[in-house]
């Protein structure tokens, strides 16, 4: 496999994270960051330790308790100049993601996008915070609810999104009254570096209160302080089912507020009335676009037995075309897997199935040896039934197709695993759709009809049910989680009545 010379990469990130504002300095930290590009360092990166963590909670608390006295409106105008900032610098962020993510370009300046797009809704939301007024049961009275900030917003983010999630919670944070402290992955430090640069920038632009923001690097513990400190009044994670078991317990210990948004196993049902070219052309961007590592990728394929060898041989057909190597290359479709543990369990899962009864139609192998690179071909394995591999999120791109024979059947199927974010059907077969939108339909936080399983706008509410964690985040919504109610009854009359017509003379 023809990749670039670890040097070039190194040069490129360092120009990017330039352009963007980033105050480098030398290259002297404990934290490693690699591009799955050539599975080789990028730079290093100063890990913060327990005492930088508690300053960085420290200033952000303190910033919070200046911030949200300032109106809402003008809040909007910091996440205003970080869109700006955003779409100026498009490209130099989107090289980053693409460098250390491996994504290819144009589904890294997607993601770039996405923070733009949740920049304008933020700062349009931050005009439309709006609070109910009840109608009370008592004469002269008044009952209203008003949303107020909430505090200190840990953001705990993923390699796979490592800009827009991240932007997903600023951005709302921001205009709702609260200040950030983020721990983005080990992986993605430096995307992390350049986004708090331009937000940096942002907020002196537009002349901010400091200390809005902070970011803190380093592993677990880490993110375990953001877990454990009572100033962190709410924790919103992105990452696996067992990290999600991990935190949620330990913020609620403390009565904290968490937005977990966790795994999906996420299944597309395909009926006998799909247009399969459509299907056909979903089901391969969901399950083999981003190398199958987005939270939102389709790993399960519920498809009627009448159809089913029809389909997957048309898959298999245009797994066959899709390239796979340097993402930078044009024309590649499919970039590297984030390191040799994805290919492992790759690999493993593939085992498993295969042990289970499943057949590997195609894909699966390594491709390119010579580099400690990971790059697959995607793969598509029959099942014979929904086994326990089936049943866990391997977060690479294989895709399990199983067959069903009546509509009941593959809804009962497709809920059948422990995680609830996203599913889709393929039918033209409107009874069908409804169905499968309905309460006794799908069972996850998104439910999708002709579209595959990934690539949600950020109008809408984003997360899942079940072992998802259940938080939502991104647009309609999902800004509440990130204020406090305050129930306000004012009293505008002479008299004192109480509710319930209750008598206290
Ligand atoms: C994720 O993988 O964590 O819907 C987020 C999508 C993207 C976001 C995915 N807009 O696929």
């Amino acid at each position: 496999m023809n990749l670039p010379a670890p040097e070039e990469l190194r040069r490129r990130a360092e120009e990017a994270l330039i352009r963007c504002g980033a105050d480098i300095g030398a290259p002297s930290g404990a934290l490693v960051a690699r591009s799955p590009i050539t599975g080789t360092d990028l730079r290093t990166v100063v890990t913060s330790s327990a005492d930088d963590v508690d300053a960085a909670i420290s200033a952000a608390h303190e910033a919070f308790l200046t911030w949200r006295s300032v109106p809402a409106p003008q809040r909007g105008a910091v996440v205003r100049r970080l869109g700006q900032l955003l779409t100026e610098h498009e490209r130099d962020l989107a090289e980053l993601v693409t460098l250390e993510a491996g994504k290819i370009p144009s589904e890294a300046r997607g993601e770039v996008q996405e923070m733009i797009d949740i920049c304008e809704f933020a700062v349009g939301l931050s005009r439309q915070l709006y609070g109910r007024t009840m109608a009370s049961e008592r004469p002269g009275h008044r009952l209203m609810e008003t949303w107020h900030p909430l505090g200190v917003v840990g953001v705990i983010s993923a390699f796979n999104f490592p800009v827009a999630v991240w932007s997903w919670n600023t951005a709302i944070a921001l205009v709702c009254g609260d200040t950030v402290v983020w721990k983005p992955s080990e992986k993605t430090p430096l995307t992390a570096i350049a986004c708090d640069a331009l937000l940096a920038q942002a907020a002196h632009d537009v002349g901010a209160p400091t200390g809005l923001h902070a970011l803190v690097q380093g592993s677990v513990d880490v993110g375990e302080q953001l877990v454990d400190d009572a100033r962190v009044a709410l924790v919103s994670a992105t990452g696996s089912v067992r990290m999600g078991r991990a935190v949620g317990p330990r913020v609620a210990a403390r009565f904290g507020k968490s937005l977990l948004e966790l795994g999906g196993n996420n299944g597309a049902v395909v009926a006998p009335s799909a247009d399969l070219d459509l299907a056909v052309r979903g089901i391969v961007f969901s399950a083999a676009g981003t190398a199958g590592q987005r939270c939102t990728s389709l790993r399960r394929l519920i498809v009627h037995s009448s159809i089913a060898d029809e389909l997957l041989n048309r898959i298999s057909a245009a797994y066959r075309t899709l390239t796979v190597g340097n993402p930078f290359d044009d024309g590649v479709l499919v970039g590297p897997l984030v390191d040799s543990q994805a290919f492992d369990a790759m690999q493993t899962a593939l085992d498993k199935a295969r042990a289970d009864g499943g057949t590997v139609i195609c894909g699966g192998e390594r491709r390119g040896t010579d580099n400690p690179a990971y790059y697959v071909s995607p793969a598509l394995v029959r099942m014979p039934a929904q086994t326990s591999v089936v049943r866990e999120e391997t977060f690479a791109p294989i895709l399990y197709a199983l067959t069903y024979d009546t509509f009941d059947q593959a809804i009962a199927m497709h809920n059948e695993v422990p995680q609830g974010l996203s599913s889709s059907i393929f039918t033209t077969d409107q009874r069908e759709a409804e169905r499968f939108l309905a309460a006794d339909g799908s069972d996850c936080g998104i439910a999708n009809v002709n579209i595959g399983t990934s690539g949600a706008e950020i109008g809408g509410a984003f997360g899942g049910e079940k072992d998802t964690g259940g938080g939502r985040e991104s647009g309609s919504d999902a800004w509440k989680a990130y204020m406090r109610r305050a129930t306000n009854t004012v009293n505008y009359s002479d008299q004192l009545p109480l509710a319930q017509g209750v008598e206290f003379t």
